[in-house]
């Protein structure tokens, strides 16, 4: 049987659309966020693409995502809702003291090549967030994480330290849901959808700094029985929607990105 795994990003969210890093800040989905996992769950339903079994990471525009794509395909489906396994270890990556930085400032006061390679580098690890940023406790007294050894729980991040914190979760958890699961879907975060693409893939570190996930656009895997990728993944939908979103997605690290 081939097992197949849905891989989505969260909807638009409220710092997205600031153009802020929001990284481990728990912001809510826009009404633009909502409609597109409400599209996605349209197109997954149409697909026919309902899950055994969804992951997703504690914070709410992940949740709140999967659970708007779930009441979307129910109304086509109708089946009972699967379960919904959620784990800090599918969070953002941790973006550090460039948490809630608008990415244009940021690429006014630093230069568009270093935004780039702080966003897409497989070993760009921003300066650790300190103590005295607005979200700090936010952050570390979130109860979600009161089980979390605390020096488990990052400071910065680069893709590495992402694949690295996701690995053992994919590996006792994931991997045998998938294994045991027709469909499977995942619904997180830019980076740490692209990590776990680079663990199931084996993506080399060079080639993974040129792949960006749009918002709401399913991606889909297609596994054998020990999880080997049986083709490359590609995305669900419009093509040419895909490649506007993905190039809007790049520009946001522009000086004055297009509108
Ligand atoms: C974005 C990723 O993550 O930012 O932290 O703001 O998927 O939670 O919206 P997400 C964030 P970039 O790496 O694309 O700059």
């Amino acid at each position: 049987m081939t097992r197949r795994l849905v891989l989505v990003r969260h909807g638009e969210a409220a710092w997205g659309a600031e153009n802020k890093f929001c990284s481990w800040v728990d912001k809510p989905l826009t009404q633009k966020g909502e409609n597109e996992a409400k599209e996605c769950g349209e197109l997954l339903a149409a697909q026919k693409l309902w899950p055994d079994v969804v992951f997703t990471s504690v914070l709410g525009r992940a949740t709140n995502t999967a659970r708007i794509i779930l009441d979307e395909m129910k109304k086509v489906i109708g089946k009972e809702m699967p379960p919904i396994l959620s784990s800090w270890r599918l969070n953002e990556r941790h973006y550090g003291s460039l948490i809630g930085v608008n990415r244009s400032e940021l690429a006014a006061e630093h230069g568009e090549e270093k935004v780039r390679w702080w966003r897409r580098a497989y070993d760009a690890r921003p300066p650790p967030i300190p103590r005295t940023h607005l979200h700090f406790s936010e952050i570390y007294e979130d109860q979600r994480y009161a089980d979390v050894e605390p020096s488990q729980l990052p400071v910065a991040e680069s893709l590495r330290d992402v694949v690295s914190r996701l690995k053992p979760y994919w590996a006792e958890t994931m991997a045998t849901t998938v294994q045991n699961s027709g469909i499977t879907m995942v619904v997180a975060h830019g980076n740490s959808i692209r990590a776990l693409l680079k663990l199931i893939e084996e993506i080399e570190d060079d080639v993974i700094v040129g792949v960006s996930i749009p918002t709401a656009t399913p991606l889909l895997l297609s596994l054998t029985s020990d999880l080997k990728p049986m083709n490359s993944h590609h995305f669900l939908g419009d093509p040419k929607a895909i490649e506007d979103a993905i190039r809007r997605m790049d520009e946001q690290g522009k000086a004055e990105p297009s509108q």
